[in-house]
């Protein structure tokens, strides 16, 4: 019932795609207690600590779309974040029905796991990491801006987990660095959240940044993204026709952006 299986993994590959779903892959659970870097990931954090029957854990990703995430603070990117984070609720719950279905006992993973903003200002954690179970399950690595970036979307993707009794073939975990460093996150952040040190050193000043997002959740233009939209990272740039330097900084670039954005952000939420 529990045994390796490179069928099931196939799949699981077909289920996802046929669910719109664009990253997925697969850690074993026993990943966690290596540490490839410090400090990391403490013992209560891991699967097997969440779990103890856990195999294997599969991690999804799906992407927000750069041309709204541009718009932010908006309404626009306000209701893409909860949408992203409703599908990637319901498709891992639904992910988990599949492999029990084919006999694998399965549970899933809230994609965030707490309760309020004001919850986080007191215990900034949740019980479990997203972005380091998609980390060893093979689909990017860590951006001085705190996010797993991935070749695809960069830091703009969401992810979410199932953990799973199934022994799945795993994924490699990616090696060498997509950051290139250009410290255009740390730059841009209007908080002052960022800074120029690599992840896990640099750790984001999560008290500042979740303030912010507050001041912005209370307007309806929550969540900020400007380290995610920044990034330089990830082929929907290309795709997006994105690729223009001093894109962000100067209006001169695109004035049609601009003036969009502009339109965008003045509706629907409060203005500051
Ligand atoms: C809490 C949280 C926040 C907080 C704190 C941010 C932060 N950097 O942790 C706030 C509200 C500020 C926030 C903001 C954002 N977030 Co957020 N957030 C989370 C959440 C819910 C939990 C993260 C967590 O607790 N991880 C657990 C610990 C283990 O990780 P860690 O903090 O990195 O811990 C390290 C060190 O602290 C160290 N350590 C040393 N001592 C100790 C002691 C203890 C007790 C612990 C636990 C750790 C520790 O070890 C760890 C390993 O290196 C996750 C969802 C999830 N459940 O994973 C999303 C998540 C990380 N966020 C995400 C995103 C996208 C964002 C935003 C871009 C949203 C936006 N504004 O648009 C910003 C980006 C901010 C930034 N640059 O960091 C995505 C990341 C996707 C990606 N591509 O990487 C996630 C995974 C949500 C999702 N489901 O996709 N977020």
């Amino acid at each position: 019932m529990t045994t390796m299986s490179g069928d099931l993994r196939e799949r699981l590959g077909a289920k996802c795609e046929m669910m719109d779903i664009p990253l997925m892959g697969v850690a074993p659970a026993e990943r966690w207690d290596e540490a490839p870097f410090s400090p990391w990931v403490p013992e209560d954090f891991r699967p097997r600590s969440i779990w103890p029957e856990v195999r294997s854990v599969v991690v999804i990703g799906l992407p927000v779309d750069l041309p709204i995430v541009e718009t932010a603070p908006s309404i626009y990117y306000h209701e893409l974040y909860k949408t992203v984070n409703t599908l990637l609720d319901q498709s891992a719950y639904r992910l988990a029905r599949f492999l029990d279905r084919n006999g694998h006992p399965s549970i899933y993973i809230p994609r965030d796991g707490y309760g309020s903003l004001s919850v986080l200002k007191s215990d900034p954690f949740a019980f479990f990491s997203h972005r380091h179970a998609a980390y060893l399950a093979g689909l990017g690595n860590f951006g001085v801006n705190n996010m797993l970036l991935t070749p695809s979307y960069g830091p703009r993707v969401r992810f979410t987990s199932i953990f799973t009794m199934a022994e799945l073939p795993a994924d490699e975990i990616m090696r060498g660095d997509l950051c290139t460093r250009c410290m255009r996150c740390s730059r841009s952040c209007p908080a002052g959240a960022i800074d120029d040190a690599d992840y896990p050193e640099g750790l984001t000043d999560k008290d500042a940044c979740t303030s912010y997002n507050a001041s912005l959740a209370k307007r309806h233009a929550s969540p900020c993204g400007w380290c995610i939209r920044v990034c330089p990272i990830g082929q929907d740039r290309e795709r997006f026709d994105r690729g223009q330097a001093g894109l962000y900084e100067r209006d001169e670039v695109r004035p049609e952006l601009h003036r969009a954005w502009k339109h965008v952000r003045s509706h629907g939420s409060e203005q500051s």
